[in-house]
């Protein structure tokens, strides 16, 4: 029985071995990812690209309070403006998004933003067709959850998220 014990102990110290290494190798990797993605403690770098499917990439967007988020949009598609313009619109909290989202479709003149709901935007770029970017710099909101969208008319059932300040 001693024999059969000193023979496992030292079989499971190497199984036991090769999994932290392999953990710990997982973990370096990763964080070596998110330092290389922001040097700067106090810059939040999120790149958002829409397309001509009417869809963002990201559902979720996570930055830290305190922060200032340099956003930039990307429309990775082909199709112009008017058929497929692409904003990103974060609304402040308490916002109708149904409310908003109507509010927008008539509001063409003002890149989609509605002017008598100016105070429920915290920040948003301009609307752009395909191959066409947009970069905004603004300080994150506090700390919470909130909506973004697309106002571009139609786009808001689809291109939607939440933006979250942790
Ligand atoms: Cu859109």
């Amino acid at each position: 029985m001693k024999k059969l014990f000193a023979f496992f102990v030292p079989v499971l110290l190497i199984l036991a071995g090769c999994n932290n290494s392999n953990n710990e190798t997982g973990i370096e990797k990763f964080k070596a990812k998110e330092t290389t993605t922001d040097t700067d403690p106090n810059l939040a770098v999120v790149v958002l690209n829409g397309d001509d499917n009417m869809t963002f990439d990201l559902k979720e967007i996570r930055v830290k309070e305190g922060q200032v988020v340099k956003l930039t949009l990307n429309h990775t598609g082909k199709a112009p403006l008017m058929a497929m313009g692409h904003n990103f619109v974060l609304l402040a909290q308490g916002t109708s998004f149904s409310e908003f989202s109507m509010a927008a479709m008539s509001a063409k003149d003002n890149d989609y933003i509605p002017k008598d709901m100016a105070a429920s935007v915290i920040a948003y770029t301009k609307t752009i067709g395909g191959g066409e970017s947009d970069s905004i710099e603004f300080p994150a909101p506090p700390k919470g959850e909130y909506d973004f969208l697309c106002s571009f008319p139609g786009h808001s059932g689809m291109m939607k998220g939440k933006f979250i300040v942790e």
